[in-house]
């Protein structure tokens, strides 16, 4: 694929790039032809038979008309058109289709900025982030007047519209920092309502992504794993002042034994909380059906340090 930068177009960076581009290339060049055929034939013919000394006085010509030329120009044009409308069209269905393994990022357009929401919990502001060679989906909408996402180097825009979600969606294919800019006149910053793309590895994006989505940044262990214990909602099963609820209380618990439904008894310390999060079938506390699920997969090592200290804060040994 061509990569470089024209006079008219950006570097293409997106696979659906390269097919626009064309299109755009051959109705550029079609419409240059037909224009420049036509005013100088026009021209042409205006000079070949203006009125001169020698012609004034004689008689009109008959003007009789040609089947033949009429139907090739009707005919031709004809041809050219439906050819770039199902071009056009098969190229807006690839736009409107999007790939069934894409990750989605949440997009909100606002006076005078842009926001993202991450799945995994991350947010950024006026910079996206996302790896190369993976599509990702935008589900965009906007909290105030209607803006536009328009990322020239991947060839999308899409209005983004208040009380209404829309979608799109690229594939980068180019590692780089790309423009992004608000595409539809929003007020009177609507100008410096840019961002940036910021297309990175498959392997650096997650590390971006660790990092991005660590809500912890800045609280103490304790306080993170008291944020987790509702964010996770481990709330809806535990309580912390100590009254039973669908499971234990962990109020008071660490350091102390607890009587396990199958007679025998373990102590309350940091590999029993981990195991208990990640495998809660192995040692199932008396009294207590096994319904808690499993966080295997959910919860990462720092979130799980996080709430054992908070469950170590809330006394105990
Ligand atoms: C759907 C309900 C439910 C949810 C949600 C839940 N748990 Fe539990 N949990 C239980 C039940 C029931 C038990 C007791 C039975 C057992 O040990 O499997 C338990 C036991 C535990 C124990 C052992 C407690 C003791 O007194 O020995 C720990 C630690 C624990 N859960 C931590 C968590 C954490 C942390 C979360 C959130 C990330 C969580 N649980 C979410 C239901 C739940
Ligand atoms: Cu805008």
């Amino acid at each position: 694929m061509d990569t470089t930068a024209t006079f008219w177009l950006p570097t293409p960076s997106s696979t659906i790039a390269g097919e626009i581009d064309l299109l755009f290339y051959v109705i550029f060049y079609l419409t240059t032809f037909f224009f420049l055929l036509i005013v100088s034939l026009a021209t042409y013919f205006t000079i070949k038979y203006r009125k001169t000394a020698e012609n004034e006085n004689d008689p009109m010509p008959f003007v009789g008309h040609s089947r033949l030329l009429e139907a090739t120009w009707i005919i031709i044009p004809t041809a050219i058109v439906m050819v770039l409308f199902f071009w056009g069209f098969r190229g807006y269905l690839r736009l409107s289709i999007v790939p069934a393994e894409a990750m989605q990022v949440k997009v909100t357009g606002q006076k005078w900025f842009w926001s993202f929401d991450y799945p995994e919990g991350a947010s950024t502001v006026n910079e996206m982030v996302a790896p190369v060679g993976r599509p990702v989906r935008l589900l965009m909408s906007s909290k105030d007047v209607i803006h536009a996402f328009f990322v020239p180097a991947f060839r999308i825009k899409k209005d983004v519209l208040p009380n209404r979600y829309g979608v799109s969606w690229f594939e980068a294919n180019q590692i780089g920092v790309y423009d992004l800019f608000c595409a539809e006149y929003c007020g009177s910053k609507h100008s410096q309502m840019i961002g940036k793309v910021r297309i990175v590895s498959e392997q650096d994006y997650k590390v971006w992504l660790e990092s991005a989505s660590d809500l912890g940044k800045g609280l103490t262990p304790v306080q993170y794993g008291e944020k987790l214990f509702q964010l996770k909602a481990c709330a809806t099963c535990h309580t912390i002042d100590g009254s039973s609820s669908n499971g234990p209380t962990f109020q008071g618990i660490f350091g102390h034994e607890v009587k396990l439904a199958n007679g025998s008894s373990v102590t309350v310390d940091e590999n029993y909380i981990r195991e208990s999060i990640l495998v809660p079938s192995a040692k199932v506390v008396a009294g207590f059906q096994p319904i808690m699920p499993t966080f295997q997969g959910i919860l990462k090592d720092k979130e799980i340090d996080a709430l054992v200290a908070y469950i170590q804060s809330l006394g105990g040994k």
